[in-house]
This record gives structure tokens, sequence and C-alpha cells, in this order.
């Protein structure tokens, strides 16, 4: 047998939806009007949407039909019962808290977990997970390695907690005053890299014998089960269901922003094991998501999650074709010269800007110039993730500057083909060549809080 045998997704087609390319000139106005924001652009305004891998996904046509069967009952609905189980079975939490998407398992994670003056730990931080802890009087510490922060670093699991950095945080701030240590799996703001279960373990029992909870971001869990399959000794030959079990056992809990691994539009949990956390848990969510047996989803909505949930783990080829797409775009960027976050993670390409646009500084937001640009050249679209992302410090108020200054171009699950990954490919590959020619941006407008949503901008003139 040969060692690498070719593959395809585990599907084929059976609903098409059209798509539009625009000219230059349209392209150049609608990025003027959405100023330089690709949050503000129309979608109809888009080629090739790579904003996110999250609530893009294509449903299976089980899904679908599962959506025809969604109990709408106001409590109790079999279809919440359907989705305890599928949650029970495929991750191995036994109390479920639904959401409306992920940041609402966040919200209440952190109101019933975190007292003022808290620290959190956390291997890297997400944006909303960050802006959570941080209303909830808390504040975000990364004790993720630093081989994370370096873009070129082969580091096999760049998204690893570093021990010594949590027993610093412990010994500085003591066990008393962290509620919990917050592990991501596959850590989106790194470029989508895995924790091992090594050090998935390791930090379970250094909390553990601390009297500390490991709550996990199990966003991405099942992406980071299928790095584990390849790159982790002893994992080959397990299945990646086996795997997510294995994940999520060290672990007390969990947030899920059931947008991405899990297949649906909308959605998402908070999975605990205690009862009493996950009574308190929905004491709160009566009033901030709906009922306790909805949270926020429509019956429907809990339906074709569950379904999602069982599917995704129902045959190793689904993961290994979604992130096999990923890894032939990474591919082809790096034949072109383009610099890119190596290893290649499992949501999406990471461009590095800072790399890209070296003659401008990061105060005039290369990442944002450069994701703007490639929206111009070919209609697609892609996020910043560089120093706009990163927000303000709220005590000193400046810029935090993160090292990573990066374009994400997240790729939504069983949408997009080969070929127009190959478009996608050529269009950044044409701004790179032009990148001299690329000046950097002046911030307009500042929203307070998670300002990259609706931020503004316009060209600094040249
Ligand atoms: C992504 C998103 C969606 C997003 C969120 C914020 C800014 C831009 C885009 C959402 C995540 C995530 C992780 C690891 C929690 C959430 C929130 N990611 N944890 O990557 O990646 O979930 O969107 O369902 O509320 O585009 P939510």
């Amino acid at each position: 047998m040969r060692a690498h045998r070719s593959w395809a997704e585990p599907w084929k087609i059976k609903m098409v939806e059209p798509i539009r390319m625009t000219t230059p000139e349209e392209r150049n106005a609608a990025i003027a009007e959405a100023g330089y924001n690709t949050f503000l652009l129309r979608a109809d305004d888009v080629y090739i949407d790579l904003l996110t891998d999250s609530g893009t996904s294509a449903m299976s046509d089980r899904q679908w039909a599962a959506l025809m069967i969604g109990d709408e009952a106001y409590a109790g609905a079999s279809s919440f019962y359907r989705l305890v189980d599928a949650v029970r079975d495929v991750y191995g939490y036994q109390e479920l808290v639904p959401t409306h998407q992920g940041r609402g398992a966040e919200h209440i994670l952190s109101q019933i977990l975190i007292e003022p003056g808290d620290v959190v730990p956390g291997n890297m931080y997400f944006t909303t997970t960050r802006f959570h802890q941080e209303h909830a009087g808390g504040r975000f510490v990364d004790v993720i390695v630093d081989e994370a922060h370096d873009p070129y670093s082969l580091h096999p699991f760049k998204g690893n907690v570093d021990l010594d950095k949590l027993a610093a945080v412990v010994d500085t701030y003591g066990a008393e005053r962290i509620p919990y240590v917050s592990v991501e799996t596959n850590v989106n703001m790194a470029g989508g890299q895995p924790v091992s279960l090594a050090n998935l373990r390791d930090v379970y029992d250094f909390c553990s014998s601390r009297g500390i909870l490991v709550m996990l971001d199990a966003t991405r869990a099942l992406e980071n089960a299928h790095f584990i399959k390849e790159r982790e000794r002893g994992y080959e030959s397990w299945t990646i269901a086996e795997i997510l079990h294995e994940i999520t056992r060290w672990s007390d809990g969990a947030t899920v922003s059931s947008k991405k691994d899990n297949l649906v539009n909308i959605g998402g949990f908070l999975a605990l094991r205690d009862p009493e956390l996950a009574r308190r848990a929905r004491e709160l969510l009566v009033a901030f998501e709906g009922l306790h047996t909805y949270g926020g989803m429509s019956g429907r909505d809990m339906e074709a999650l569950a379904a999602g949930i069982r599917e995704m783990v129902a045959t190793d080829d689904h993961v290994r074709a979604r992130i096999g797409q990923v890894a032939y775009l990474g591919d082809a960027l790096l034949k072109m010269g383009v610099p890119i976050v190596q290893p290649v993670g499992g949501h999406g390409v990471f461009i590095d800007a800072a790399a890209v646009l070296d003659h401008l500084d990061q105060d005039v937001f290369p990442a944002q110039a450069l994701t703007a640009e490639i929206y111009r050249e070919g209609g697609v679209r892609g996020m910043e993730r560089g120093i706009v992302s990163a927000g303000r410090d709220p005590v000193s108020g400046d810029h935090r500057r993160p090292r990573l200054e990066l374009v994400r171009l997240a790729i939504p699950r069983r949408v997009y083909t080969q070929s127009h990954m190959d478009v996608v490919a050529e269009s950044v590959a044409a701004v790179a060549e032009r990148r001299h020619e690329i000046g950097g941006l002046r911030m307009t407008y500042e929203p307070e809080s998670l300002r990259f949503f609706q931020a503004r901008f316009e060209p600094l003139a040249s």
C-alpha cells in the first residue's frame, strides 16, 4: 500500500448556491464604503468568502432533514434531549447548558466562576472569551508556549500551555485567585494550532492538585483531534471519536461555539461535570439566553446540532478532508512564496502581514491594509488578526501589540472546491507581488470594545 494515497471529500454536492464576481471598480467602491473593514462589506460584494469558518458550514442532507423534526415546545423539547445525548456520547460531559452561540456560553461561565480581581490563565486570548473574562472583573494572562508567537516555528503543538508560565502565575497570584485555567483546543489566534494530549493531561494534573478547574474552549476540538492522530505518538490507530473523548477527559467542562466543528449555522453550549455548577449556570441562563432546555436555540437548531455533532465523528474522513483542504491552500501559498504561519493550522491559512508589508509600522495596521487589498484584488474576503483585533489594554489605554500581525483566510466546511482555493492563492500572490505599493491605514472610528468588528479606516496619504 502506498503511504500517501490521494483522498477526496466523503460527500458529493446536491445543491448549489450561485456566487458572483464583481468588477475592480465595484470592489474599490465597496471597500471604501466599508471603511476598509471586511466585516462591513455586504456579502453580495464578495466572491469567495473566507471571513470566517463560523456558522458558514454546509449542512448535510441528514441535518436538513433533522430541521423538519425539530420540536418547538417551549420547555422540555425532545430535540433538547437528543442534543443532551449527543453531547454525552461524543464529548462525554453529563451536564448541558445550551446557548445561542459560543460567546453566550463564555458569558455564563465567566459570570458563575470569576470574582473581581481574579486571574484567568489561558493558552492565548480569544477576543470574545477575554472580553467576558474582563467583563466579569477578571484578568486574562497568556500562558501559551513561546513558539505560538513565532509564525515560523514548526513545533507540532504550538497550542500547548507552558507549565512553567502557568506555575509562575499561580505563585504570583495564589491558587485562590485563579478560578480556572482556560484551555483552547486548536488555538484560533495562533493560527489554528493544536494542543497535545500529554499537555492537556499535565495541565489537568497540575490544576486539580491545586483546586483549580480546567475549562476547555472545545470549539475546534475535532480539528485538534485530527492533529493528535497525525502527530502525537501512541494515537495513530485511535479513531477521531476516541481521541475527542480523551481530550475532554482532562477537563471539568467546556464552552463550545457549535458554529465550527459541529457543522451548524447557529448554536453553542456550556458543558460541565459538576451538577452544582450547572445549576448555577442555568439560573443565569434563564435571564440571559432562554429557558434551560433551549438557551437561545430553536428546536430545529438543536435537532440539526445534535445531528452535526454525531456526523462530525461518524467517519475520520470528514475531518481529514476538511483539514486537507486547508493544507492544500497553505501549500499553494507557500509554493508562490507567500509567508504564512506554519505548520498550517486547522481552520484556515494565516498570512504573515508583518512580513509581506515589512515597510509598514504596526501602528498603521498592516494586516488590516493587506486584508483590504486581498479583497480589492480578487473579491476574496479575509479577516484582520493583528493589532486591531488585539484592542487596547483596559488599564493603560494603549494599543496591545501582539507579536502576530496576520490576515486570516478561514475556510468554511464543505462549501468551496479546490478550484476556489486556486483562485484564492492566485489573488493573494498577485497582491504580494505589488506589496511595495500598499500603504498603511488610519483609524477614523474606533468602538470602545471588540473594535475590529465595526472600526473604520481610510488610506494614509502616501
Ligand atoms: C471566528 C469566530 C467568530 C468570531 C468571533 C469574534 C470575532 C470574529 C469572529 C468564535 C469563537 C472562537 C473560539 C475559539 C469562541 C468563539 C465565539 N470565532 N471561541 O473564528 O473561535 O463563538 O462566535 O459562536 O460566539 O471567526 P461565537
